[in-house]
C-alpha cells in the first residue's frame, strides 16, 4: 500500500510538472487546478485514500501528499497571477487611448453676407431713430398697387412683373405695402424702416425672383426734401464711408413726387469711369422722393396737413457694390467657397 501510494504520488508530481509546463494562458491555469486540487482532483483522490492507509505508514504518505499539494498550489497560484497580470498588459496596449490627440473641430457657422448687410442698413436707421415694421409676403393687389398710385395700366402690374397666387392675391413686389398698413393704423409722427423679402418674375446675373429690400418712411408736419437729403446722404456714408460722394438725380416714381435716386461716387473706379458704373462715375445706390399726395389720400391722411418723404434699396445691390461682386447668384447657391470669403 505504501509503495504504490508513493509510487502514484510521484507520477501524479511528474504530470502535474508537466502539465504546469504547457499552461499558456488563465483559463488551462484553472483547468491544471481542477485536475489536480479540484474536489474530484487527482491530488484529492490520493488525499482521500489516506483512510485506507495504516496509521504507522499515514505520517509518511501524509507528509508526501500535502508537500505535493503545497507545492501545486503554490506553483498554480503565482502562474494564474502572473498569467492574469501580463493578460491585463497586453488589453492595456492594445485598447490604448491617446488622449493627448486633438479632438476633430467643428467648422463654424457664420452670418451669411446678405444677412450681415440687410442688418447693418437697418441698424443704420435704427440709430437715427428709425422703428422696425414687418408685414405680410402674400398681399392684395389694393396694398401693393392701388394704394401707392399704380395705375390700372402701369407695367410693373404686368404677369410679367408679378407672381400671382390665387384669389387676386399675390406675392409683394415690395414692402411699401407694409407702410399702408402702418399709415392706416397709425397718426404720423411716423419714421418706419421696412425691411423684407419681395418677389418679382425676374432670373438674371443682377436679379432674382426673390431679394430683399429696405424701405422707410417719415411722415410729420413740416417734413421736407431737406430732411430726406439730411437722412439719406447720413446713411450714404455710414454704408460707404464719410469720403463717399453723393448726389441727388431726379427721377420718378408712381408714388413719390417729386423723385429721386441716390447716387455714390463708383466703388471701382472712384469717378473715373468703368465698366461698373458704365463710365458715368456714379452707382445708383436707391430711390426716394416725396410721398405722393394721391398716397396720403388713399390712407385718409390729409396732405395738407402731413408731408414725408420715402426710399427704397436693394439690399442685394448695396451688398454687390460692397463686397465687388458682379452676380447676385452667388449669394443664394451656398458654395462655401463663396461664402467662406466673407
Ligand atoms: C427702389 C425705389 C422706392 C418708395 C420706394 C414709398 C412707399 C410709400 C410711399 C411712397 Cl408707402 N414711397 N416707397 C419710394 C421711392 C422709392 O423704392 O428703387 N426700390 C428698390
Amino acid at each position: 500500500m505504501k509503495e504504490k501510494l508513493l509510487q502514484e504520488i510521484s507520477s501524479v508530481k511528474d504530470m502535474a510538472m508537466a502539465d504546469i509546463a504547457s499552461v499558456s494562458d488563465v483559463s488551462s491555469a484553472e483547468s491544471c487546478r481542477v485536475k489536480y486540487l479540484g474536489k474530484r482532483g487527482l491530488v484529492t483522490a490520493i488525499l482521500k485514500s489516506m483512510k485506507d492507509v495504516s496509521s504507522d505508514e499515514r505520517p509518511i504518505i501524509g507528509r508526501e501528499v500535502n508537500v505535493l499539494k503545497a507545492m501545486l498550489e503554490e506553483k498554480l497560484g503565482s502562474l494564474s497571477t502572473d498569467l492574469k497580470k501580463s493578460r491585463l498588459e497586453r488589453s492595456i496596449e492594445k485598447d490604448k487611448l491617446d488622449i493627448t490627440l486633438p479632438g476633430r473641430a467643428l467648422p463654424a457657422g457664420r452670418i451669411h453676407p446678405l444677412r450681415s448687410v440687410f442688418c447693418e442698413i437697418v441698424s443704420i436707421f435704427t440709430g437715427l431713430g428709425f422703428s422696425v415694421f414687418e408685414g405680410p409676403e402674400i398681399e392684395t393687389d389694393y396694398y401693393n398697387f392701388e394704394a401707392l398710385n399704380v395705375s390700372e395700366d402701369h407695367p410693373a402690374r404686368d404677369m410679367h412683373d408679378t407672381f400671382y397666387v390665387d384669389d387676386g392675391r399675390l406675392l409683394r413686389t415690395h414692402t411699401s405695402p407694409v407702410q399702408i398698413h402702418v399709415m392706416e393704423s397709425r397718426k404720423p409722427p411716423i419714421a418706419g424702416v421696412f425691411p423684407g423679402a419681395v418677389y418679382r418674375r425676374d432670373n438674371d446675373v443682377s436679379h432674382s425672383p426673390m431679394f430683399y429690400q429696405v424701405e422707410g418712411l417719415m411722415v410729420d408736419k413740416n417734413i421736407t426734401m431737406g430732411d430726406l437729403k439730411g437722412v439719406l446722404s447720413t446713411f450714404c456714408h455710414c454704408m460707404f464711408g464719410v469720403g463717399a460722394g453723393v448726389r441727388l438725380r431726379p427721377s420718378f416714381f408712381p408714388f413719390t413726387e417729386p423723385s429721386a435716386e441716390i447716387d455714390i461716387r463708383c466703388v471701382i473706379c472712384s469717378g473715373k469711369g468703368c465698366r461698373v458704373c458704365k463710365q458715368t462715375g456714379w452707382l445708383e445706390i436707391l430711390g426716394c422722393g416725396m410721398v405722393d399726395p394721391a398716397v396720403f389720400e388713399k390712407v385718409k391722411l390729409d396732405p395738407d396737413e402731413y408731408s414725408g418723404f420715402a426710399f427704397g434699396m436693394g439690399v442685394e445691390r448695396i451688398a454687390m457694390l460692397k463686397y465687388m461682386i458682379n452676380d447676385i447668384r452667388l449669394f443664394y447657391e451656398n458654395d462655401m467657397r463663396f461664402l467662406e470669403q466673407f
